[in-house]
């Protein structure tokens, strides 16, 4: 028998797990929701599921991430698409821990980025009225229990200067522009609330260098841990 012993909850692998607090990690492409979860992967009451973007760079051999950036015009609706499906799959995943943590959701997916490219004009109104038709029906039918979203902020100028430095081929299109529109749809979002009410949202300044954002990552930690005892 295999058990898991995690404060007052006792896990038996054999029985039907106990729901997790599920926390989705947000911001802007390069804020460092991968440094971030890193962090947590390493304590053991969180489960961090694994991030998408190898499945978007590798669709049975297609690379949706690159077509995307490459003429968005044509490749969003298959793109999005496919980001939608993977995210569910997330959103669903069971876990064997107190806390499950998530990089993005199929949340910022539709209020960030299929938003965005309808508002420019690369995605037809067909196009978004079917992703939001999924959508509806997914949230209609599907439980996707979250119960805390960590935000981390950053200036669209701050993460530009990462995402050039990371140097990801797909991402050499990618301009400040692009990032101060998908800054101000988390903001709608998550801050301003445009978009219908959210979970709590606990806010952290990401400007800092990724190496010395460990405060922060102990502040979201003891915020976590007081939510799920
Ligand atoms: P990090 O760790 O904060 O630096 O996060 P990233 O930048 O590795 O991960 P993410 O999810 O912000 O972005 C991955 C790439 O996918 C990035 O080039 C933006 C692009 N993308 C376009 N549309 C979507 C979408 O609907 N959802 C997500 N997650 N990414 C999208």
């Amino acid at each position: 028998r295999m058990t898991m012993e995690s404060g007052k909850r006792v896990y038996n692998a054999f029985s039907i797990a106990p729901k997790p607090i599920t926390v989705i990690v947000e911001g802007n492409i390069g804020s460092g929701k991968t440094t971030f979860l890193k962090h947590f992967q390493k304590l053991p009451d969180f489960a961090v599921v694994d991030e998408p973007i190898s499945k978007w760079r590798d669709c049975q051999g297609h690379n949706l991430l690159e077509l995307m950036y490459k003429d968005p015009q044509k490749w969003s609706l298959c793109f999005q698409s496919y980001v939608q499906l993977t995210m569910l799959d997330l959103h669903v995943k069971p876990v064997l821990k107190p806390v499950k943590m998530m990089e993005r959701s199929i949340f910022s997916a539709k209020y960030c980025f299929v938003k965005n490219l309808k508002d420019q004009g690369l995605m037809n109104d067909a196009e978004y009225t079917v992703l939001t038709e999924w959508f509806d029906f997914i949230q209609e039918t599907i439980p996707l229990q979250v119960d805390l979203i960590v935000y981390l902020k950053t200036d669209p100028q701050v993460v530009f200067e990462r995402i050039a430095a990371r140097g990801r081929t797909e991402e050499n299109s990618i301009t400040l522009p692009y990032l101060q529109s998908i800054h101000k749809l988390h903001e709608d979002w998550l801050i301003h609330k445009k978009f219908g009410p959210v979970p709590r949202v606990v806010t952290v300044d990401a400007n800092e260098d990724l190496s010395k954002m460990m405060t922060s990552y102990s502040m979201c930690e003891e915020t976590i841990i007081q939510k799920v005892a």
